[in-house]
């Protein structure tokens, strides 16, 4: 990101932020970072990498605090504002952060476990005025990033993003998406992953252009914003452009129109997280009159494969390699497939991150002895683009754009006093892609599922828990004795 802070000399009369209802330059921007970084400093000389948590609600502040955690040498870790503190003193703990940041009302969820863990904290709008201090310098290869990702344990994993990877994905988006500075966007997503944080605040950031802000996902604001005229870039997951679409359909025939005409004066509509539903695409397109830019990525990885900005974006598909991405498809022994056949996506790039946190076993078993990153993502090439089959295990859920893993869900199911035992699978849905659902084994039929959720929350996120349950007496397994999922799916229907 260092780039990133040489660009801005070029652009810093440019409106960077708007949020709040308030408009800042990125010449205020870089300045109030900086002024931030000297207090985050705390006297130090450089944070060398110490990790910074930060949960801080999305806007000026947001990217203030971020890039003054870079500029200080120290590594961001940013939260999930929805999690509850258990979820939330997992990253704290796993990262070992010496300082957390957060805007004012998170301050009580956060205050006592920081005076436990002796962790300072910065609580946003209360800190004190110091000095400017002399920042370090930082290299390129210095790790600047870890966002925790569910996956194929039970537990989320770190990915340990450098500056030097983060460049390599924010730039090739920038060139391939052709970014300027009289772009103007709109951020509806959440910034503790990569789509909000490098897709839609980094590149706009990198490229002199506009965001602005929402606090929340509300699909009357958008279009409210939408409508005044400014934003001309959008990117979002498939069950946002679902909600929109619904959303519009409920409108007077004017507004419709009105909104149309709008939206046909944007200049790119993004989509990707997730498989984008042909027919989501199809009304998108009636809605809008565009043809959603369908991407893939992975929080590892940045952007692999997208649509191409200008030239024929196929439905159903997800493009073409980068520039400065190398994608092979693989068998299940890592050999080449051959033309037409479907295969593991394996990727290779600056753009790879470079470790699990203080997981060197992940590491080392995410990748290939030659270093190709193994996606666990199953694709096809036709006529020269990819298309993703599905995936590697049926353990990870897809839903609202969201990577959730059933082996979380289930350890932490299988911890209440009346479960005797869990299965949980995503079910295919229009709206979230793919909707969680637990079949349970229990101790007690009169189980109150209600309170049963309402438990669950206090533990995992509300978009990790189960939107359905289901009682059972036994669950399905194979002849090894392991649960099959596919039969317990199938249980639901
Ligand atoms: C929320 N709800 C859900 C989910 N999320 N239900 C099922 N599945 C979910 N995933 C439920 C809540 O529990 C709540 O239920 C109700 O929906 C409303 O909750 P709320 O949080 O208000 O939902 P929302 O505001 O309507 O949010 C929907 C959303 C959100 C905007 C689509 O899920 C979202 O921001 N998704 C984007 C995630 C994202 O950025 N993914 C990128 C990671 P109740 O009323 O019962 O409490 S992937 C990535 O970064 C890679 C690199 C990539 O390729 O991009
Ligand atoms: P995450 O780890 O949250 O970054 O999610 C990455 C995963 O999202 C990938 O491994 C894919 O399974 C999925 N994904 C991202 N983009 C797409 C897409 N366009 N189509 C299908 N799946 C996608």
């Amino acid at each position: 990101m260092l780039t990133l802070f040489k660009n801005i000399k070029t652009y810093l009369p440019n409106q960077s932020i708007i949020s709040n209802s308030f408009s800042y330059s990125y010449e205020i921007l870089l300045s109030a970072s900086q002024q931030f970084a000297s207090l985050v400093l705390n006297g130090k000389k450089d944070l060398n990498e110490a990790r910074v948590a930060f949960m801080v609600n999305p806007g000026f502040d947001y990217v203030k605090v971020q890039w003054a955690i870079w500029q200080a040498g120290g590594i961001a870790v940013p939260l999930c504002l929805s999690h509850p503190l258990p979820s939330l003193e997992y990253v704290i703990d796993d990262t070992e952060a010496i300082l957390m940041i957060v805007s004012p009302q998170y301050e009580n969820l956060l205050k006592e476990s920081t005076i436990a863990k002796n962790i300072r904290l910065i609580v946003l709008g209360k800190e004190e005025k110091i000095p400017l201090a002399e920042l370090p310098y930082i290299d390129k290869n210095r790790k600047a990033m870890i966002l925790y990702t569910s996956g194929t344990t039970n537990k989320p994993k770190g990915v340990v993003s450098t500056h030097a990877n983060l460049e390599a994905q924010i730039s090739t988006l920038v060139t391939s998406w052709e970014w300027t500075n009289s772009d103007h966007t709109l951020c509806v997503l959440p910034l503790h992953h990569v789509h909000g944080i490098v897709n839609v605040i980094s590149c706009t950031m990198w490229s002199g252009a506009t965001c602005e802000f929402i606090p929340e996902f509300s699909a009357d604001e958008i279009f409210r914003l939408f409508k005044k005229g400014k934003i001309n870039v959008f990117m979002a997951v498939p069950t946002i452009y679902f909600k929109l679409i619904t959303y519009w359909e409920s409108l007077p025939i004017t507004e419709q129109e009105l909104l149309t005409a709008c939206m046909k004066k944007f200049r790119l509509m993004v989509c990707g997280s997730a498989a984008l539903p042909v027919s989501v695409m199809e009304k998108w397109k009636i809605i809008s009159g565009h043809t959603l830019l369908e991407r893939y990525g992975m929080t590892e990885i940045g952007m692999a494969i997208s649509n191409p900005y200008r030239g024929q974006r196929r439905a159903g598909y997800v493009g073409l390699p980068l520039p400065g991405v190398n994608v092979k498809l693989v068998n299940e022994n890592f050999e080449d497939i051959n033309e037409g056949d479907s295969g593991e996506i394996l990727v290779k790039g600056e753009n790879v991150f470079i470790e699990y946190w203080n997981n060197p076993e992940a590491t080392v078993k995410e990748f290939t002895a030659d270093g190709w990153f193994k996606t666990g993502d199953v694709a096809i090439i036709e006529d020269g683009y990819y298309r993703i089959m599905g995936r590697n295990s049926v353990d990870i859920i897809k839903s609202g754009g969201y990577k959730i893993s059933a082996l979380e869900i289930e350890e932490v199911l299988r911890t209440h006093l009346l479960i005797n035992d869990c299965a949980v699978v995503g079910l295919d849905d229009n709206e979230w892609g793919e909707l969680i659902v637990a079949a349970l084994v229990v101790k007690d039929k009169a189980i109150n599922l209600k309170d049963l959720n309402t438990w669950l929350r206090t533990t995992i996120a509300a978009y990790k828990t189960p939107r359905k349950y289901l009682l059972i007496d036994e669950l399905p397994r194979n002849a090894m004795g392991k649960v099959t999922k596919n039969e317990v799916k199938k249980l639901f229907i």
